[in-house]
């Protein structure tokens, strides 16, 4: 069993690359649910959508997020009644948002989740990384900003200055979380190329979950989400450098604290400051397309084998 540790769009490339080397029942990705919050009444989970629709090939490729193939009426017509437009809702994505929103009254998140992947005829475990409300919150140079609206609505223009997560006292690491991790199965822990930041350090921060991390028999690798000093996509540079962080591989390691036994860069952070006693792999980490996604998983995992 390899448990992968995933947020949304960089999480779910490396997941669905495992995927395609692993056989189904051997993966379970433990999902960052700190991004979720309520929009219109509605329940929605950003990075577990995007992991699942990335699982079930239905994801869009070029966005990033939701469904491939949307359409957009439910928006037009909220439009027209003066309803929030910076949210984007497609049509086939509303389905989802609604009918978590329903059966969120009577059921948990973990058990939502592993129906709505078993009716995408997903095999893979999608774990949230909690059943309990967690909500990040941005601390800006414009004061603290719920997470959707510092990254969608404003684009992540403020400047970072720190992050809390609202809700982490109460909130306990999922069954299924703390499940895997005890799993005898268990043969290696992936922190796929997500934001260190906003995907993995909510999943860290939960109780028990860094204890579990330390105690573990199995090794522990992280991909690295920056090439060459810079995010694929997003903000994660921006942050660290509003850290007054240089987003290079030993960055990377001192944000995973010592809990790793690898870490995968990119060739174009070969030469920049290597984290002592750290073994690293280094490759072509960018996942262009699903061939790569593919050997990058199979890299990882060989690279985990060699650091058990
Ligand atoms: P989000 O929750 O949608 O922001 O997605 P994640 O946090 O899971 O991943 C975002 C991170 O993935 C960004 O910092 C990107 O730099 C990184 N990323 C995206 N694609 C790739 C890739 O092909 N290779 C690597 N190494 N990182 C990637
Ligand atoms: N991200 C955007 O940048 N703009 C959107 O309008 C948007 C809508 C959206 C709807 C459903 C969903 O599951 C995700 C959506 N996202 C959107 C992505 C998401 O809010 C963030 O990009 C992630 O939370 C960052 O990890
Ligand atoms: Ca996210």
């Amino acid at each position: 069993m390899i448990v992968a540790l995933a947020g949304g769009v960089g999480g779910a490339k490396l997941a669905a690359g495992l995927a395609a080397i692993l056989p189904p029942g051997n993966l379970t990705v433990v999902v960052n649910t700190g991004d979720d919050f309520v929009h219109l009444g509605l329940a929605i989970s950003p990075d577990i959508d995007t992991v699942t629709y990335t699982l079930a090939g239905l994801n869009d490729r070029t966005q990033g997020w939701g469904l491939a193939d949307e359409s957009w009426h439910f928006m037009s017509a909220l439009e027209r009644l003066g309803g929030a437009q910076w949210f984007r809702l497609g049509d086939n994505d509303l389905a989802t948002h609604v009918e978590r929103t329903r059966r969120l009254r009577r059921e948990t998140l973990s058990a939502i989740t592993a129906d709505f992947a078993k009716r995408l005829g997903i095999r893979q475990h999608i774990i949230p990384m909690s059943d309990d409300r967690v909500s990040t919150m941005v601390d800006t140079d414009e004061g603290e900003l719920a997470f959707q609206d510092y990254f969608v609505r404003r684009r992540c223009e403020p400047r970072f200055r720190g992050i809390r997560f609202d809700g982490l006292g109460d909130a306990l690491p999922s069954t299924g979380l703390i499940a895997a991790l005890e799993d005898p199965a268990l043969e290696a822990i992936v922190i796929c190329p997500s934001n260190p930041l906003l995907s993995i350090e909510p999943i860290l921060a939960l109780a028990g979950v860094d204890k579990a991390l330390r105690h573990r028999s199995v090794p522990l690798i992280a991909v690295s989400p920056f090439i060459g000093g810079e995010a694929v996509k997003g903000p994660a540079a921006k942050i660290m450098r509003e850290l007054g962080l240089v987003p290079t591989p030993a960055a990377v390691a001192a944000r995973y604290d010592g809990l790793l036994d690898g870490l995968v860069i990119d060739h174009a952070d070969a030469a920049a400051s290597a984290p002592e006693g750290l073994r690293l792999l280094v490759t072509d980490s960018l996942m262009r397309d699903a061939p790569d996604q593919a050997r990058l998983a199979q890299e990882v995992i060989q690279f985990a084998r060699r650091c058990g």
